[in-house]
């Protein structure tokens, strides 16, 4: 009897032991893992978290929990999401009556039950534009349709997202307003109407106005003239967002430095809130040449299909610290940087400006290792 009794208890123990370790072993694969303070010590949240808000746009099976190697990053490296496309227009507002919020609403979920800071990308935009908003001319009925859609959005999320990218891209390279179907139809007002409605909303949440090339001296001026003219006449802006689609080459560190500076100087946050480097040839550096079909499966343009050379690794991590050390110079000024996708394989590089190439822009590789890229930008603050 007593041997049966010690057995038993022993079986109890043996149970909730193999529990336990069944447990720890799935959650570490699961979108809940949790890790270990010892663990999360050396990732880029915790390297940077005296300095900016460090994170990712993020897609559908990210949010969704189906693409768990590519969350576990999300989890243990950023503190901040963005939503790469699921709240353009096109797919929350695809016509006048409709608002469609089910995808959306699992990305606000998933930052939500994260802890995490909740970027919603983005109210007003030209691109990924539902069609019917593309056709309206009239002035007021522009008002009207913007009024709609940015206080039904805002107000959806209200107390949830952190940070609306209210307007993305409305400025030219030369710094004037684009002529797009907002300018076309209200001219330059709409900008102060879009702020204002998102401000009306949700009183609290952050206002930034994102656009590519901020870095450009001409873009720079449009951009400050923005700020102003939305000040006088009585909108919010809290932030810049420099979209940072950059190369090896460009844009250079004493333009982008000039950037900071000149956006901090009119008391905005400064973001760079798309960051990605490019590894591929540029074919608008070709004279003469075309982004047209003609590129595609052209070795040439496409130098890389089989891996990155170690050559190169070394020049995308020499230019990821290059522009974290001007991050930390300035990290007074900025309050987010974001990458525009976790891995290699999921950014949108591989498919633009020519389709079908293989781009190694970020910090995670196809697997989601952390290159070579990563460990200069997470050791950036040991001395060498
Ligand atoms: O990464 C996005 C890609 O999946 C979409 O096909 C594309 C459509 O225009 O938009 C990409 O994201 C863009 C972002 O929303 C705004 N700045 C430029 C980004 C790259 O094109």
């Amino acid at each position: 009897m007593k041997y049966i009794q010690i057995t038993f208890f022993n079986r109890v123990i043996l149970f909730l032991f193999i529990t336990l370790l069944f447990q720890s072993a799935c959650s570490n694969n699961s979108e809940d893992s949790q890790t270990d303070d010892a663990n999360e010590r050396n990732h880029l949240k915790h390297t940077f978290k005296n300095d900016f808000l460090i994170g990712a746009a993020i897609n559908d099976d990210q949010f969704n929990g189906i693409d768990t190697q590519a969350i576990d990053i999300i989890l243990k490296e950023y503190s901040t999401i963005t939503s790469e496309n699921v709240m353009k227009s096109m797919y929350l507002h695809p016509a006048r009556d409709i608002f469609f919020f089910d995808v959306s609403d699992k990305y606000v979920e998933f930052g939500e039950r994260h802890d995490m800071h909740i970027i919603g990308h983005t109210l007003v935009w030209h691109s990924q534009l539902g069609e019917w908003m593309n056709q309206i001319k009239d002035s007021s009925e522009m008002a009207t349709a913007l009024s709609n859609h940015i206080h039904t959005i805002v107000d959806h999320y209200k107390g949830r997202i952190d940070s609306w990218d209210v307007v993305n891209e409305a400025l030219n390279e030369d710094g004037s307003l684009r002529e797009s179907v907002f300018y076309n139809a209200m001219g330059g007002s709409y900008l102060v109407h879009a702020f204002k409605m998102a401000e009306a909303a949700d009183p609290e949440v952050e206002l930034v106005y994102n656009d590519y090339n901020l870095w450009k001296p001409e873009k720079r001026e449009g951009v400050i003239r923005l700020i102003k003219e939305l000040r006088d006449n009585g909108a919010r802006i809290d932030g810049v967002g420099m979209q940072a689609h950059w190369s090896l080459l460009g844009p250079t560190i004493e333009d982008i430095e000039n950037s900071i500076l000149a956006y901090a100087e009119h008391d905005v946050k400064v973001m760079f809130t798309e960051l990605d480097v490019t590894t591929l040839p540029n074919p608008w550096d070709l004279e003469g040449a075309e982004v047209s079909q003609n590129f595609e499966g052209s070795p040439f343009m496409n130098p890389y299909p089989n891996g990155l050379p170690d050559s190169m690794q070394v020049k995308v991590a020499q230019r990821y610290e290059d522009i974290f050390s001007l991050f930390l110079k300035h990290q007074d000024k900025i309050s987010r940087v974001t990458f525009w996708g976790v891995n290699d394989g999921q950014s949108w590089l591989n498919g633009w400006p020519i389709k079908g190439r293989t781009n190694y822009p970020l910090l995670f590789d196809r697997e989601c290792k952390p290159k070579l890229a990563y460990d200069r930008v997470n050791n950036i603050k040991k001395a060498p």
